[in-house]
């Protein structure tokens, strides 16, 4: 009898998952039988843009958390598929930074030329994973939501790829309930048009707080503010942004921040981060972690300790995604596969979990952290076939990224870089982020 392995999500991860599978067999491997299960009606994940928020169509909650105009906010060179260039997507080389829908494109384009679609079922949410000791087995309990009808089956493996930046962390501030505005969380912000002329407040100092604010500023908002917890951003901010001490609490309009100072504000957009949410998972196999570059209780990074034939992808805080998600998916197919070694005693999967985690505790910056994530890429991918690529490579990309950030916040977008994977230069896009308001492919492949 083939294995069979149950992948939860045809987002990035998932689709990385089904590629790996796929290369080996197209490579005259045997490989198990792979069955995908994806809530949405579409892959790609959070790149599968929808503008619905709050519940769908059929009561599940909405998995999207990105938005209209959405660019890239890191440069492609850092991310792009070491199997898959840019540049044999496009037929040829494109800017830095694409918006959404290029992305989209991108990922799309390399597992419909794999041929993966029909391992999917689409609009199938997975309600429960039970494990059986005796049978080494997994029940996978499913829900077809068109056809409304559940039903179970049997796996020897469980990937789960279901994505961590969906589910919100929503604080709640003194006088909520009482603000005469919208509190919105990043996860159901969609159009920065809505908050154009207004006062706009954003709870938080990392991506979505710098990105969605960034948007409403590019989309006319009178004034942006974002109030820290730990430290500011400490970007070069335009005039109309100030960045102030945690809220302490808001009367009517008037926001109070923790330096005693207030301010009128019309809308406050919580960007204070997302929960790994499994509501599918029983206790005892179910991730339960920080949102850090060294997760807790997966050796490697994706082997669950707690229970080797069970997997999770993508779990990490990310800097690098794609290419990441590749180096692990390729692992877990090869230790699925049997062609690399689970150590068998517990306490081994354990040890190599805290080396984990007190090497990246030991960084001092970010620096260290983008370093930390890219020797991470590097130890797997050496363990595997897939393509080797100047990670390092990537990580002077980041390390110059951040530079650009730290010289022009609202330009850092302009910048260009070149491919660790051809080697070729990125052209310059042809308008400035800031003035570039219609993002869609066609707009932007316009070089
Ligand atoms: P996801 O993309 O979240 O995909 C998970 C999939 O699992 C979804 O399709 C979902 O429908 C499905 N699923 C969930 N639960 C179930 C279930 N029970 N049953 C069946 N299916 C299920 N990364 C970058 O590289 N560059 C960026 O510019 C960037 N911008 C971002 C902006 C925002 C606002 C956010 C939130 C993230 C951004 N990211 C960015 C990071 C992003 O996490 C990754 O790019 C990538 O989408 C992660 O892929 P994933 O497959 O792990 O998870
Ligand atoms: P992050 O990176 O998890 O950041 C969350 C931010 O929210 C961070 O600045 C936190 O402050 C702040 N936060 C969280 N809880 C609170 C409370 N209770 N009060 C005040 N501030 C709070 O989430 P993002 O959404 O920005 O980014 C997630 C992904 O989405 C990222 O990978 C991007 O690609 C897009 P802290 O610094 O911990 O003090």
């Amino acid at each position: 009898m083939k294995k069979r392995v149950a992948v939860i999500g045809a987002g990035p991860s998932g689709l990385a998952q089904l590629r790996a599978f796929q290369s080996a067999a197209a490579k005259g491997a045997e490989i198990p039988e792979v069955v995908c299960f994806e809530k949405q009606a579409n892959w790609g994940g959070l790149w599968n843009y929808s503008w619905r928020t709050g519940l769908d169509q059929y009561g599940e909650p909405v998995h999207g958390s990105m938005y209209r105009y959405l660019w890239s906010n890191g440069p492609k060179e850092g991310l792009e598929f070491a199997d898959y260039s840019f540049e044999e997507h496009f037929g040829k080389q494109i800017a830095s930074y694409p918006p959404r829908a290029v992305l989209f494109d991108y990922i799309e384009g390399r597992v419909k030329k794999a041929g993966v679609r029909d391992w999917i079922r689409f609009e199938n949410v997975v309600r429960l994973v039970e494990w059986d000791e005796s049978r080494k087995k997994f029940t996978v309990t499913v829900q077809d939501l068109p056809n409304d009808h559940c039903y179970s089956e049997e796996f020897d493996h469980v990937i789960v790829a279901s994505g961590h930046f969906s589910t919100p962390n929503v604080p709640e501030f003194p006088g909520f309930e009482r603000f005469n505005g919208r509190i919105v969380h990043a996860h159901d912000f969609r159009d920065a048009r809505e908050f154009a002329g207004k006062d706009v407040l954003l709870v938080g100092t990392s991506y979505s707080s710098e990105d969605i604010g960034s948007q409403c500023w590019k989309y006319g908002a009178k004034s942006i503010t974002n109030t820290y917890r730990s430290a500011p951003m400490g970007f070069k901010w335009p005039d109309n942004w100030e960045e102030k001490p945690n809220m302490k609490r808001v009367d009517g309009n008037t926001v109070t921040f923790g330096d005693g100072t207030t301010k009128k504000i019309d809308a406050i957009i919580l960007c204070t981060g997302y929960k790994h949410h499994f509501p599918f998972l029983p206790d005892d196999l179910r991730l339960k972690t920080a949102n850090r570059l060294a997760t807790a209780d997966l050796y490697k990074g994706v082997v669950f300790v707690n229970n080797p034939a069970l997997f999770y992808l993508g779990m990490q805080d990310q800097w690098f995604t794609f290419n990441m998600f590749d180096a692990q998916a390729w692992w877990v197919r090869d230790a699925i596969m049997g062609r690399l070694q689970v150590p068998a005693d517990k306490a081994a999967l354990v040890a190599d979990v805290e080396d984990r985690v007190a090497r990246e505790d030991a960084g001092k910056d970010t620096h260290d952290a983008i370093q930390y994530q890219g020797d991470y890429v590097k130890e797997l991918i050496a363990e595997t076939d897939y393509p080797s690529f100047d990670v390092d490579g990537a990580c002077e990309i980041f390390f110059e990224w951040k530079e650009h950030k730290k010289k022009d916040i609202m330009g850092f977008r302009n910048n260009c870089y070149r491919s660790v994977i051809t080697g070729t230069m990125a052209p310059v896009h042809h308008t400035p982020w800031k003035d570039a308001l219609d993002d869609t492919m066609e707009s932007y492949l316009q070089n």
